[in-house]
């Protein structure tokens, strides 16, 4: 019995206990409701208005309200356009937008484009006959490199990725650089440390290519922002293939640029593939001018086939990234007919019909030669004889370069530190005691004696 009542007590105390929990949790809830109405009234109280003419005031969004769930199509507008100044015959379409420049400019933009056409070829059979280890050619490429080199100054500043050969030979870059460059010879600028391709000029303004991707991109927006506080009319060009525009670094680099104001020419050079990778595979959007206005910049896309559209829009792009302090965005359509690089067999992964239809079809050397023809500054003749003259300058630097010694193997430890670490000091002995002991091995005659 007493066990009864007492378990009896127990039960009452517990109900007791549980419903004033539940009363302080109500409380405790209606308070907090309370607290929230009150505030949400406070702000009905102090700011009465008509909900049709609310106006979005987030931080960092400049727009309307609107009542229709709508997602927002990816390309708002229907395909950016191409902007082109002759069609595929060299014709004019539009006087307004010749650029009227003369004959000698057109000529030598000619030249230029023949010409690294024609070092192309050599450099490439030089590598498939086992001579340098690696090459990448430019074909189909030209009139991108030529017309935005041309709308530049000389003192802007260059970043490339690796193809584009065209604009360093346009400002000046000697053929016996190139092939110093290419054979890693004791006149190379860049001593025979780097796998061929990668140029670099100091006196031409020309930031030394570096393999991966991308890493020129927000480098090139440090330096337009350094030119930007130093105040000084100069520009900085950057060039990216649409491949590379997938990378961190670009997006990175787009958005630093527009927020920092940068003098900066972004320049794609979108050539259709990244290696094997189809631009079908690489993005999603209408290419990469669409991403332009994302980040806040002015974009174009140009035909990159036609060289006075590529040369009328960087120059544009140039006066204003100067005069305004803003970043511009090209994306220059155009097909990449050689090769990724001699790793590459594109016959792999697209058809040679493909292929032919830009090399025999919608060429930008072809166009231009068209162009030169109606004006009677070009003949059959005229191809002939520099097509001749050209390909033989090119094979007598090559064999110069072939014969040139190599770099002092000394020069391997030096340019990285002032003084050479103790570290390296022991690798540098250790490789001259290997060397000299093995000395049939290695043909030191073959190197150069000079370390400069
Ligand atoms: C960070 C990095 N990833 C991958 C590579 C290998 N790679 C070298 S070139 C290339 C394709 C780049 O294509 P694109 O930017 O379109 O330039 P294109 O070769 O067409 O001129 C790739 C993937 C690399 N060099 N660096
Ligand atoms: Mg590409």
């Amino acid at each position: 019995m007493a066990a009864v009542s007492t378990f009896s007590n127990m039960n009452k105390m517990y109900r007791a206990c549980f419903h004033a929990s539940r009363q302080a949790a109500a409380l405790k809830a209606s308070r907090l409701l309370n607290n929230r109405t009150f505030r949400v009234n406070s702000t009905h109280r102090q700011q009465p208005f008509d909900s049709t003419l609310e106006k979005p005031q987030f931080p960092g969004a400049s727009a309307e309200f609107v009542d229709q769930l709508e997602f927002i199509e990816p390309n708002v507008i229907a395909g950016i356009p191409v902007y082109r100044v002759m069609d595929r015959q060299g014709n004019i379409i539009n006087p307004s937008q010749d650029p009227q420049l003369s004959k000698e400019t057109v000529l030598n933009f000619y030249h230029k484009m023949t010409l690294l056409n024609t070092m192309d070829r050599i450099l490439y059979e030089s590598q498939r006959q086992g001579r340098i280890s690696f090459y990448m050619t430019n074909y189909g490429e030209e009139g991108t490199h030529i017309g935005s080199a041309a709308a530049l100054e000389p003192n802007d500043m260059v970043f490339g990725q690796y193809r584009e050969a065209g604009v360093l030979m346009y400002r000046g870059f000697s053929l016996d650089s190139f092939m110093a460059q290419c054979y890693a010879n004791a006149d190379d600028l860049g001593k025979g440390r780097q796998m061929p391709v990668h140029y670099g000029s100091r006196d031409l303004n020309f930031v030394t290519i570096s393999s991966p991707l991308a890493t020129q991109i927000p480098q090139a927006v440090g330096a337009a922002y350094a030119i930007k506080r130093e105040n000084i009319n100069r520009a900085v060009i950057c060039y990216f293939g649409e491949g590379a525009a997938s990378e961190g670094d670009a997006h990175a680099g787009f958005n630093f640029s527009a927020t920092l104001e940068c003098p900066l020419i972004f320049f794609c050079r979108n050539n259709g593939y990244a290696i094997s990778t189809p631009t079908n595979e690489q993005y999603r959007g209408d290419g990469i001018a669409a991403r332009g206005p994302g980040y806040g910049m002015l974009s174009i896309r140009v035909d990159g086939n036609d060289v006075f559209a590529v040369y009328n829009a960087t120059k544009e792009a140039r006066r204003r990234a100067v005069a305004e302090n803003q970043p511009f965005l090209i994306e220059a359509m155009t097909y990449r007919i050689g090769h990724h690089s001699t790793s590459d067999d594109s016959s792999a992964y697209r058809s040679v019909d493909e292929v032919n239809y830009w090399d025999k079809q919608d060429h930008p050397i072809s166009r231009l030669r068209h162009y030169m023809a109606s004006r009677g500054w070009w003949s059959e003749d005229d191809e002939r004889a520099w097509r001749k003259q050209s390909r033989q300058t090119v094979m007598e630097v090559f064999e110069r370069a072939e014969k040139r010694l190599k770099p002092n193997p000394e020069l391997l430890f030096t340019d990285v530190y002032e003084e050479m670490t103790p570290a390296l000091t022991k690798q540098r002995e250790s490789l001259f005691r290997h060397v000299q002991q093995y000395k049939e091995h290695y043909p030191l005659d073959l190197y150069d004696k000079d370390s400069h």
